[in-house]
């Protein structure tokens, strides 16, 4: 083809050809380029499709994709103000004071980031949140923030779903210029599992801004003040957005015989917060705990004890966990966390479209477009169709969660663990050893990366025909999950009230823990020389030049970074092709397009799929932007 380009080239034809002819016309090899990053694209269709995507069982594969109707909207009109010009135009503190004094309650959305990581195993692809982020933003200017990135999303996108997702961050940005973007991030973890180096932590904080974040909630696995607020001083520093500091719920605050967590400790730690410079507060009842009444006491206690505004966060595997919204709305809570109907409860957020209309003639009210906001519910119902594999198998709310507390994400992933392996009977078994794993560590915060160390250590007991009194008793044999060790090692930090010693013993053995901040022990990134060396190594293959995001994917993320790197070499960047084919392949005749980029869009269509020949190797014969193309592929069956 690169050859044909040049010899039907007018100027070739007209026999006007010189040595720097090549070179003084570019576009031949953009269109060479464009047949390269064709050619991987029907690469990785064709391995799919003999092969099938390594995430999915064959078994799970959808019988069922519903067509999908993007709600209307204005292409050509601009974007409604919103609250990010609120931002640009007031500043993070007149912004938070101007949020303060707001009567009416605001809400974030959560569909792109929360919603999916705790019920789809974070599996969402930007392909299926581009086609209504724009048109969502247009519609709906009122929203408070679209939460969109951080939490599991970074590591999934890179592991499995090999997007890059600092280009998920700014295409969303960019489809949403008028309204708050918002990440979730673990403190001195980052988007990670463990402690990362604070100068590596402070640069991901300022590209985050930088690529396109407005609102960080930050929060630490223990509650600990010396994670949470270095990352509140870097959005202070390093960005023009807004720091959520953000504590951690556990536990029945009604309850008169818990004295760990109470009112006193959840307001001296807001205190220590809005002290650290937050300008958000942030409560984060990851696992749906805070009840309706314990809401109340809570919200108001908090009112009058910091002067930042409050922003709640739950999940609703309870199921009633839009009564607690209403009791918090009604002690003055200022923004609430929903998702988008289709993507909601269980242990997602509540039904963002069925709580505003609870709203509707409370003196809060936010008025919102219901019938266009149910448009959306819609769009995502049938989006999730094509995400069957990574359903949960979850079907109703449970009232167990308040004796487990077993977080919203991590409870789909165990559960679905259970159903998969069929010990769905032994479930009620596994999270009781959840709880009392909980008690034999003192009772601490559970949330990522401390809920994982929980429910490693279940597991670990249950498939060992262990009991919890064995780690004392039988420890010295034991050898116990590395992150278990990595915890009592105070690898994530010191827990509210220290780590029972008997039980710290048993597990470290002759080890001595750190009592300071683990990031204390860490090496600083030397940025100069390692983006370098990074340079060095990956500069070659991306078909782009290399960014300090993409270092920073590596530096939190190396194994999985350098995976991502190898497939991105033999298939080129798969993010937009359609969710239906990324997972599970063409059909006989499927015609689909995929975007290669903006405005450069080909034509696909499978034609033909051969038997496998004695070395196993098939034959697959498509059609690409009308031209013939054969591809053969390895069957690994
Ligand atoms: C279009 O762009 O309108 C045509 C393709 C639509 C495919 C929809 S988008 C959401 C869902 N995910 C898929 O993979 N297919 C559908
Ligand atoms: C995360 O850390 O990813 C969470 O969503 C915790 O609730
Ligand atoms: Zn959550």
């Amino acid at each position: 083809p690169f050859l044909s380009n040049i010899l039907n080239h007018d100027q070739f034809r007209q026999g006007e050809v010189t040595v720097n002819f090549i070179q003084n016309e570019p576009g031949l090899f953009q269109i060479h380029e464009s047949r390269n990053r064709a050619n991987k694209l029907v690469s990785y269709l064709a391995e799919v499709i003999v092969n099938g995507h390594p995430d999915v069982a064959p078994e799970k594969v959808p019988t069922r994709f519903p067509k999908t109707v993007v709600p209307d909207f204005d292409r050509h009109a601009t974007h409604p103000k919103g609250t990010k010009d609120r931002l640009t135009e007031l500043g993070p503190e007149g912004f938070a004071a101007w949020l303060k004094a707001e009567k009416k309650v605001h809400f974030t959305d959560t569909t792109f980031r929360d919603a999916h990581q705790s019920l789809l195993a974070t599996r969402m692809r930007t392909y299926d949140m581009m086609k209504v982020a724009e048109g969502f933003a247009k519609n709906h200017p009122e929203i408070f923030s679209m939460e969109i990135w951080g939490g599991a999303t970074f590591d999934v996108c890179l592991r499995f779903l090999r997007e890059n997702p600092w280009e998920r961050l700014a295409l969303l940005r960019q489809a949403m210029p008028n309204v708050l973007t918002q990440m979730l991030i673990r403190g001195s973890n980052g988007v990670g599992y463990k402690a990362y180096p604070d100068n590596l932590i402070e640069r991901f904080v300022a590209q985050a801004w930088e690529t396109g974040l407005d609102v960080f909630r930050i929060f630490d696995s223990l509650n600990w003040m010396k994670s949470i607020a270095p990352c509140i001083e870097y959005v202070r520093t390093q960005t023009g957005g807004l720091a959520e500091g953000s504590l951690c719920y556990t536990g029945d605050l009604l309850n008169p015989e818990q004295t760990k967590y109470n009112l006193a400790y959840y307001t001296q730690l807001a205190k220590d917060i809005e002290n650290a410079g937050a300008h958000i507060l942030g409560i984060k009842d990851m696992a749906g705990l805070l009840k309706p009444q314990a809401a109340y006491e809570l919200v108001s206690a908090l009112k009058d004890t910091v002067s930042i505004p409050i922003h709640l966060h739950t999940h609703d595997t309870s199921s009633v966990q839009a009564a607690m919204y209403l009791k918090a709305i009604e002690a003055g809570v200022d923004v609430v966390d929903l998702s988008l109907g289709g993507l909601s409860g269980l242990t997602a957020q509540p039904n963002f479209n069925s709580v505003v209309e609870m709203l509707r003639f409370h003196e809060r009210e936010q008025r919102l477009d219901t019938d266009k906001l149910n448009e959306y519910s819609d769009y995502w119902e049938n989006v999730r169709a094509y995400y069957a594999p990574f359903e949960s198998g979850l079907k109703a709310g449970t009232g167990a969660v308040y004796a487990h507390e077993i977080p919203g994400g991590q409870y789909s992933n165990l559960k679905g663990q259970a159903i998969a392996l069929g010990l769905e009977a032994k479930f009620p078994e596994i999270t009781k050893m959840y709880a009392e794993v909980n008690e034999l560590f003192g009772d601490i915060i559970k949330v990522t990366p401390s809920s994982k160390v929980v429910g490693d250590m279940a597991q670990f007991l249950i498939s060992n025909g262990l009991e919890v009194e064995d780690v004392v008793g039988k420890g010295a044999e034991l050898s116990f999950p590395e992150s278990v060790k990595s915890f009592f090692r105070g690898d994530l930090g010191q827990p509210v009230g220290g780590f029972p010693e008997a039980v710290q013993k048993a597990i470290l053995k002759d080890e001595t823990p750190y009592t300071d901040r683990p990031n204390a022990h860490l090496e600083p990134v030397d940025f100069d020389k390692e983006f370098k060396a990074f340079k060095r190594k990956y500069g070659k293959g991306m078909g782009r030049k290399l960014e300090i995001n993409d270092f920073l994917s590596y530096q939190l993320y190396p194994k999985v970074f350098d995976q991502a790197y190898e497939h991105h070499l033999k298939y080129g960047n798969v993010m937009n092709i359609p969710t239906k084919n990324f997972f599970y392949g063409m059909e006989i005749g499927e015609e689909i397009m995929v975007t290669i980029e903006q405005g450069k869009n080909i034509l696909i269509q499978l034609q033909l799929v051969g038997e496998p020949d004695d070395n196993g190797m098939v034959s697959l014969f498509f059609k690409v932007n009308g031209q013939l193309s054969h591809v053969q592929v390895k069957d690994q069956s």
